[in-house]
């Protein structure tokens, strides 16, 4: 798709204040978001919650992402010195059937973890889908009524490299590193928590500004994975003429985003892992179930992003399953 298309180099996302005291999401950052596609929220959760569900991560990552026996390379997690350049086992790999088909439970490839498997425990469902000020502004942003949360995708963290030389260093700042894309199955809300505190250039999210507008015109449906024809220049535009923005931020910040927003891991050059969850929000309609999922080869049991039965038609008005803010009342 995208990917070998270079992307442009990413900038640090300066927030605008758009936030009204007492406002969980206010009517600027809701003309923001349907401008941008994006919402950055600090210190949405407590930092002591937070840093438990880090804590969880590490025990996590220490259990079932041991190193590679081939290599001398150790993680100690009190040691940022040892946390660089990771050299893992090779994990079992994807079931062919059965709920976990097609993805592995955990993936570990060169500096990316991504661990899915835990993604429903009850700490991750507590922490994000269900934290109330979260699910209050995605119930503001996209409808009164989401789906029950089941899982989220999972806790990704992004390890630093080796030492870079500075030719390298130049490269990636260039955007050579970046893997711009969007996400399939049913794309209408998600949201992406920080672990840990993100300093610039070091793996933070990244964001294609005003490219869900792009993306969800070349979609045949709004929400269901659908692309059109166009889908492949729609990509090339985004990532040839926008700008990406990375978020610096901080243990607890989140950025929701609109589902057909171009995204990527951020350039990491830095020196500590960047841990994140990520999780999706849908409305509350009917969906298919999982055989169906498969026949689409659409199967992916990490993300709580369920097609739907039945899906509207792309129109000029992007925005009328959204509530913005509506009345719940009049949903
Ligand atoms: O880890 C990240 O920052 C991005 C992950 C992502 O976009 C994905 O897994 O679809
Ligand atoms: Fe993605």
């Amino acid at each position: 798709m995208s990917e070998r298309t270079i992307s442009r180099p990413s900038s640090i996302y300066e927030p605008p204040k758009l936030a009204v005291e007492g406002e969980i999401v206010s009517k600027a950052e809701i003309e923001y978001f349907k401008e941008h596609g994006f919402l950055f929220k600090r210190g949405l959760i407590e930092r002591g919650a937070v840093a438990n569900a880090l804590e969880r991560a590490w025990d996590s990552l220490i259990e079932t992402v041991p190193p590679s026996k081939e290599s001398d390379w150790e993680l100690k997690r009190d040691d940022p010195m040892t946390w660089r350049a990771p050299q893992w086992s090779k994990l079992p790999p994807a079931d062919k059937s059965g709920p976990f088909e097609g993805r592995q439970r955990t993936v570990a490839q060169g500096r990316g973890v991504k661990m899915h498997e835990i993604g429903n425990q009850q700490f991750l469902l507590d922490l994000v889908p269900n934290h109330p000020k979260i699910r209050e502004i995605a119930r503001t942003l996209l409808a009164d009524r989401l789906k029950k949360s089941e899982r989220t995708r999972g806790i990704y963290a992004i390890f630093p490299a080796a030492q870079l030389s500075a030719e390298e260093i130049k490269q990636r700042l260039g955007g050579a590193s970046l893997g711009p894309h969007t996400d399939r199955v049913c794309q209408q809300l998600n949201a992406c928590v920080y672990l840990n505190d993100v300093p610039p250039r070091s793996g933070g999210f990244t964001v294609y500004p005003g490219s869900h507008r792009i993306m969800f015109q070349a979609h045949r449906f709004e929400s269901n994975w659908s692309p059109t024809d166009t889908f492949g220049d729609a990509m090339r535009k985004v990532v040839s003429t926008i700008t990406p923005v990375e978020f610096v931020g901080n243990q607890g910040d989140v950025v929701f985003w609109h589902g057909r927003t171009v995204h990527t891991a951020g350039v990491h050059v830095g020196e500590a892992i960047r841990w994140a969850v990520f999780a999706d929000f849908t409305e509350d309609r009917e969906i298919l179930d999982a055989d169906a999922h498969r026949e689409l080869g659409l199967y992916e049991w990490f993300k709580d992003a369920k097609m739907f039965k039945s899906d509207l038609e792309v129109t000029d008005d992007m925005w009328r399953s959204w509530r913005l803010g509506a009345p719940a009342q009049d949903r």
